[in-house]
């Protein structure tokens, strides 16, 4: 059993994951950059340790400063939140050569994943269904004209080391795809120092929804249902919310059986998310995610499990605390991202926090790490709080999101709630028709 816990990370997830520590008996390391000395994380935890400059890539990305930051306070573990070290397989390494415990999945997991190309064999080889496109990198500019004839334009050209959108080129006919191909593959190197990239069949109008999965890394793995995650400004999300709007009850237990058993096979341990591309009623296989996401609160929403503790619990060696047959859907969640950003360019606008106020009442959680008189840094992310809001059916979800927005107080700072404000005025928005275009069309057509 795990006595202590370091957390590799800052802000609201810092919080997040101290929380649930402490609900466990287990004590709490913060670690913080000069910056954030006055952190909410750093009151918030046991302990902490100044880990190097503000700039992340000097402190919260300095696997050494990490490393020394446990073992001057005798933790065993360490929690990496999302972002930051998460997801590096080469940190994972170290954390394990080091006699420590890494909470999430193993560097081999990470690493495949990490691959898009491997991630998608894998995934394929064990029946998740796909989006139709190349098997493996297409190295030369014939070999992808080739795969547009076969599989019919629009084709997406894709990083195989990237995700979450970046070295992503659409090619409509076959004469874009010279241009398409040459820029997706020089982006790719400019980018992640590998030009390899992939093919598929690009979908023009699909949702996104992600699958949440967990595993206890000895063969059981389960699926918490799906998120629909399709209102995104520059591949960055905005507005998150489980159930799916879109997703019937047969089609949940068939993809996350799927998806369960996937997971299941390849022994993963801890929380995953597995990304999709929803269209006329096919779920097809985008990404993986290793590591808990920043939405996972509409999750535990519904179905009233601590996916931290969990976290913590299979890092430890112990079974999960519930099998697929005890989780069941309970109502309706969403959570929107308040970015300290100003509208309508969402230009990043640190500084001084002179008053706030976190709504609350009944089905409404808030995740920040924010107090009046904090000063928001500005070197990270402008993410400053997650309102999560949960009712009984979508309705209910959506009247508390209304109420909540407007006792919530963040003054001093711009920030991106006038948005929910306005989305919440869009018809669309309250039946759930929406895509993964939708959000940026209204913001050209309404935001100019
Ligand atoms: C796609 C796609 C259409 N067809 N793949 C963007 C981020 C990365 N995770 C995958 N992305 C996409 N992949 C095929 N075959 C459209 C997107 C995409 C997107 C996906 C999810 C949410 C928002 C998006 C916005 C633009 C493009």
């Amino acid at each position: 059993m795990f006595d202590k816990i370091l957390i590799a990370n800052r802000g609201e997830i810092a919080l997040r994951v101290i929380r649930a520590c402490r609900e466990m008996g287990i004590r709490s390391v913060a670690v913080h950059s000069t910056a954030d000395a006055d952190a909410m994380h750093v009151r918030m935890a046991d302990e902490s340790v100044c880990i190097g400059p503000a700039p992340g890539t000097d402190s919260y990305l300095s696997m050494p400063a990490i490393i020394s930051a446990c073992e001057i306070t005798g933790a065993q573990a360490i929690h990496p939140g999302y972002g930051f070290l998460s997801e590096n397989a080469r940190f994972v390494q170290i954390v394990e050569d080091h006699g420590l415990t890494f909470i999430g999945p193993t560097a081999e997991h990470i690493r495949i994943m990490g691959d898009k190309i491997t991630a998608k064999e894998t995934m394929k080889a064990l029946g998740v269904p796909c989006v139709p496109g190349s098997d493996g990198g297409v190295a030369t500019l014939d070999e992808a004209k080739q795969i547009g004839r076969d599989f019919g334009y629009p084709v997406i050209i894709k990083a195989t080391a990237g995700g979450g959108g970046r070295g992503m080129k659409v090619a409509r006919n076959e004469a874009e795809m010279e241009t398409a191909f040459r820029t997706a593959r020089s982006e790719s190197k400019a980018a992640f120092g590998n030009d390899e990239v992939y093919i598929e069949k690009y979908l023009t109008t699909p949702r996104h929804i992600e699958i949440q999965v967990f595993g206890d890394g000895k063969g059981n793995a389960v699926h918490l249902g799906e998120r629909d995650c399709s209102l995104q400004r520059r591949h960055q999300k905005v507005f998150e919310e489980a159930p799916g709007p879109c997703i019937s009850a047969e089609e949940r237990a068939k993809i996350g059986k799927i998806c369960a058993d996937a997971v299941a096979k390849i022994n993963y341990i801890g929380a995953g998310t597995i990304e999709f591309l929803y269209e006329n009623g096919e779920f097809y296989f985008i990404e993986m995610n290793t590591r808990l996401q920043v939405e996972h609160p509409v999750t535990e929403a519904i179905f009233g499990v601590d996916l931290v503790r969990e976290q913590i619990r299979v890092a430890e060696g112990l079974p999960m605390s519930f099998t697929q047959d005890d989780l069941e859907i309970n109502g309706h969640a969403i959570e929107v991202r308040i970015n300290a950003e100003r509208l309508p360019n969402f230009a990043p606008c640190p500084g001084k926090v002179t008053a706030f106020h976190a709504p609350g009442g009944l089905g409404v959680r808030m995740d920040s790490a924010l107090y009046a008189g904090y000063s928001i840094p500005p070197y990270y992310d402008s993410l400053i709080a997650k309102l999560i809001v949960h009712g009984r059916d979508r309705a209910e979800a959506i009247s508390r999101l209304h109420r909540a927005l407007n006792e919530l107080i963040v003054d001093g700072v711009d920030t991106t709630v006038p948005l929910f404000h306005q989305l919440l005025q869009e018809s669309d928005i309250h039946s759930g028709d929406y895509n993964i275009h939708w959000l940026e069309k209204w913001l050209e057509q309404n935001n100019p």
